[in-house]
């Protein structure tokens, strides 16, 4: 009995491990990306998704618009449950967590807030100089892009520039960033007119792979070029990710693949 219950034992360990060591779909990624929908969600048709982080068991979204601009918690499946509207005259853009508070950009109002994540009770509000548009952390300090191909990297108490980075490809710059979400060590960036996401290092700017999500646009959004692809939410423990759009009904969980051979890149589209 003794050595088929330490079999079993070491087995289970076994399982365990290997089950804990699974690689990462963002290890290894090659610099020509595709994608494959692992699952289908709704998502409110009426939101101007600006962004989009998961939190554990929900999404924190922001939206922007004069007079329609909000940051709600949502469920998995599209449930509102919580919803906070900013004041009219701002137009809200990215958000991101960092320490138990969710920071929120406008985006040509120069101011930012923050809110309690549990509670989205508001706590403050910061200032910037740019233009807001979307908004990430490292897990230490807040990344934050402003349309242009420049992300800025700001130490959030007391709210500080550390440093700029251009973005590049091929040495040449590239606009238009708009939503981020970091993803193991890399910056992940939607691009403003767009299906493309764009994969940066955070030390040297370069574009490390061009992400190609057209095919995944709703047909009745078609009609108007400013409802892109916008929101990108990462859930790490379960190595997941969700991408949506401006007033997109649906919201995907996708996987990323290397696209075909010899297929166009994507970037500029
Ligand atoms: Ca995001």
């Amino acid at each position: 009995m003794f050595p088929a219950l330490l079999i079993a034992a070491l087995l289970a360990l076994c399982l365990a491990a290997c089950a804990s060591a699974k690689p990462s779909q963002f290890e290894n990624l090659e610099s020509r990306l595709s994608y494959e929908v692992l699952q289908t969600y709704p998502h409110d048709p009426t939101a101007y998704t600006q962004g989009l982080v998961w939190r554990g068991d929900h999404f924190i979204e922001g939206t922007g618009l004069y007079g329609e601009s909000v940051l709600r918690k949502v469920s998995l499946n599209g449930e509102v449950l919580q919803n906070i509207a900013l004041p009219p005259e701002y137009f809200g853009e990215g958000i991101t967590e960092l320490n138990g508070k969710i920071y929120q950009l406008t985006w040509k109002e120069n101011t930012g807030f923050i809110y309690d994540a549990q509670s989205l009770e508001k706590l403050g509000q910061f200032s910037y100089p740019t233009e807001g548009w979307g908004l990430t952390t490292d897990g230490d300090v807040l990344i934050l892009s402003d349309g242009s191909s420049k992300l800025f990297f700001y130490q959030p108490e007391p709210f500080e520039l550390l440093r700029e980075l251009e973005v590049s490809l091929d040495g040449q710059p590239v606009t238009r960033l708009n939503e981020l979400e970091w993803i193991k060590g890399s910056v992940f960036a939607n691009i403003w007119l767009t299906d493309t996401i764009v994969r940066v290092d955070p030390k040297d700017g370069r574009v490390l792979s061009q992400i190609d999500l057209s095919g995944l646009r709703p047909q009745d959004t078609l009609h108007d070029s400013a409802l892109v692809l916008n929101g990108i939410a990462y859930d790490e423990p379960n190595d997941k990710l969700f991408v949506t759009g401006k007033k997109w009904d649906k919201l995907f969980e996708i996987r990323l693949v290397p696209s075909a051979e010899g297929s166009p890149g994507p970037y500029p589209n």
